[in-house]
């Protein structure tokens, strides 16, 4: 059986199990970070999962980073590639209509989320849930919450005419940007009204995997 190492408040992990649910595939996923533990962040004074540290986790990721995947001794890391191999691999018509050029706009807003959204929800998460209450900043807080809005526009105005990131049907392309936008709803700061963004967001409810993975408010406040 597919083997998925990361947690379940981590946003890279949870792009991957949502795919799992959408290609119906059965995995495991064990429990893995130097970070987080079953109390919530190590700053909070818990311990950490652990795993990623071993020699065994590094000879699979040197960076020791999560998720990992092992597709029967096949192992991946980075979830946008890891995402993208199990379309591939198991479930292209679901995925991406089995076509190229749609698999390449999807895979254009899955490298968006990465380098436009995701620097500053790291800041959002760290600032609002995880950091000590005396090592927290409202000035980067506003900052950040500032600095994103111009990326979160561009996807509201994007799917002004269109339902789904790649077009008028739910891609892989959709999952790593509804997972960060998530985020941003439960974090529940000022934001002038994005309603395409709000509808789309509303479509990703109606889906199994979203209302198991990415929605409990509890996966991304802790
Ligand atoms: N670009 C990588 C980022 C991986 C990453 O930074 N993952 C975070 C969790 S979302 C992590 O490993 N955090 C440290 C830890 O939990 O030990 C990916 O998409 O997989």
């Amino acid at each position: 059986m597919l083997k998925i190492w990361g947690r379940r408040n981590s946003a890279h992990t949870q792009r991957v199990l949502w795919l799992c649910e959408e290609a119906s595939l059965p995995y495991e996923l064990i429990l893995a970070s130097a970070t987080m533990g079953p109390d919530g962040h190590i700053s909070g004074g818990g311990s950490a999962f652990g795993v990623v540290d071993t020699p065994a986790y590094r000879a699979m990721n040197p960076n020791g980073t999560i998720p990992t995947i092992d597709d029967d001794g096949f192992v991946l890391w980075e979830s946008n590639t890891i995402s993208r191999y199990l379309a591939q691999a198991y479930a292209p018509q679901a995925l991406f209509g089995d076509d190229i050029k749609t698999l390449g706009l999807a895979s254009q807003w899955m490298d968006w989320t990465n380098t436009q959204l995701e620097p500053a929800l790291h800041i959002l998460v760290m600032e609002l849930v995880r950091l000590p209450e005396n090592e927290r900043s409202s000035a980067n807080l506003e900052a950040t919450r500032q600095g994103v809005l111009p990326a979160l526009q561009r996807l509201n105005d994007h799917l002004a005419d269109r339902a789904y990131v790649a077009g008028n049907e739910f891609t892989i392309g959709d999952i790593a940007p509804a997972t960060a936008v998530r985020r941003w709803y439960v974090f529940a700061l000022d934001a002038p009204p994005m309603p395409y963004l709000a509808a789309w967001q509303a479509r990703m409810a109606e889906r199994t995997g979203f209302r198991s993975h990415i929605e409990p408010p509890e996966f991304h406040l802790r």
